[in-house]
């Protein structure tokens, strides 16, 4: 069994000593999670407004989805695919039935699903659309994320997650998010097979495109022959008040990408979705992982999925999204801290009134922590606001009083 640490001071001190630097956490060191709260190694307990990034929308620890893992480890956990095993194909069948799609190849992290969905969409460009071999051009957009391989990173604007890591990797051209006619301009070019995009930039900050652009974009790829790859995997399953951020203008994508909360946080699950024109385009033996559509993976992503639909955690994001932003909304009139509140269902951020290099927004959420509720800057002066789904009305309000309480006016 693994040594249990005495203090959040002996965690910090361990990771720190035996721990890769490549993150800078908060100084809070967390030890349970139930629903919407984590509680630290002192016990202390926090509103949990970041969800792992969106990935515990059902709550943390979720018994359903506990259960259903617990149920399956006892059972088989990993067989490869080298062999079929009894649950992958009824979860396949269960996410193409929820999503709309006639195939799905299941993943483990989100930026294994991205280079998934490059990898998808060059080969059908080049079988399909006649693009010449090695030719295909992917348009992505600036401010984009979609994780920190190296070839998602060779598509990124943000010089942090580059420097240091090149070469990169060919086949991108990046233009302004948001834009249509950047688009119309760009996917003209016969040899782009994929438009990559996010329906909102969560990690640029909750950045909301203007209504009409995703339909826009959607037209645009069928105009010129360009597979619209979505990147849902902060935005998706019921986080900005729909199953998918791409339901709020009707889009459907053709090829959808989707992680974190498809599991419940409960364990590293992602999926690509497409039709068969698409996805068959990749043969046996030319793409997969080892656990990727294992049972046990297969067995949370249902039990996961059904919580959203039976607690209606899409419907409860909407409706608490408008309280929560019209709450922020009504104090940034009265606070000189607050320039800007924005986002969709329970995917929120406000902007802090400082220069994105002042840690103003850093020391706000050190302050929210000490108060009882957890959130993390993004880039610079922006705070993402995103509490687990099964939030009720009553905790909406009492994490608004903290924020206020610690933003100040
Ligand atoms: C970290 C950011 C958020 C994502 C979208 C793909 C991925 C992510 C839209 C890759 C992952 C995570 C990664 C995590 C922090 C978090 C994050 F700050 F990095 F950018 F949410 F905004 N597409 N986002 O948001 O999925 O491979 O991580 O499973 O890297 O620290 P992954």
């Amino acid at each position: 069994m693994i040594d249990t640490i005495a203090s959040s001071q002996e965690a910090i001190a361990l990771e720190d000593k035996y721990g890769a630097h490549n993150y800078h956490p908060l100084p809070v060191v967390l030890s349970k999670g139930e629903g919407v709260f984590l509680w630290d190694v002192e016990g202390k307990r926090y509103f949990d407004f970041l969800s792992a990034y969106s990935a515990v929308n059902q709550g943390h620890c979720h018994p359903r989805i506990i259960d259903s893992l617990i149920a399956q480890a006892k059972e088989l956990t990993l067989t490869s695919r080298a062999f079929y095993n009894d649950k992958l194909g009824v979860a396949e069948k269960y996410v193409c039935d929820t999503f709309g799609y006639d195939k799905a190849l299941f993943m483990n992290s989100g930026a294994e699903a991205n280079e998934t969905a490059i990898k998808l969409a060059r080969k059908w460009g080049y079988t399909k659309k006649g693009i010449p071999e090695n030719q295909a051009v992917i348009i992505g957009v600036k401010k984009n994320f979609h994780g920190r391989t190296t070839s998602i990173i060779s598509a990124s604007t943000d010089n942090a997650a580059r420097k240091g890591f090149g070469p990169f990797m060919p086949g991108f051209e990046i233009v302004d998010y948001d834009n249509v006619a950047a688009l119309e301009q760009a996917l003209a070019n016969p040899n782009v097979c994929g438009l990559w995009i996010e329906p909102i930039q969560g990690e640029a900050g909750v950045y909301v495109p203007h209504e009409g652009y995703l339909k826009a974009a959607e037209a645009l790829c069928k105009k010129h022959r360009v597979l619209l790859m979505m990147d849902e995997i902060q935005t998706g399953i019921a986080r900005t008040g729909k199953m998918l951020a791409s339901d709020h203008e009707g889009v459907r994508p053709d090829v959808l990408i989707l992680g974190k909360a498809l599991s419940g946080g409960v364990f590293p699950i992602s999926l690509v979705l497409a039709d068969d024109e698409i996805m068959l385009v990749i043969k046996p033996g030319e793409h997969g992982s080892t656990f990727g559509g294992n049972p046990l993976a297969s067995v949370v992503v249902v039990a996961a999925l059904q919580v959203i639909k039976d607690e209606k955690l899409a419907e409860n994001a909407e409706r608490l999204g408008i309280v929560f932003r019209n709450r922020m909304t009504a104090f940034m009139k009265k606070s000189s801290m607050i320039k800007l509140v924005r986002g969709k269902g329970l995917l929120n951020a406000i902007v802090i009134n400082d220069t994105p290099e002042s840690d103003t927004a850093w020391n706000i959420c050190v302050k929210f922590a000490e108060n009882g509720l957890l959130a993390k800057p993004t880039h610079g002066n922006i705070i993402r606001l995103a509490p687990p789904l099964v939030i009720t009305e009553e905790q909406i309000h009492e994490c608004c009083d903290i924020i206020e309480k610690c933003v100040g006016v």
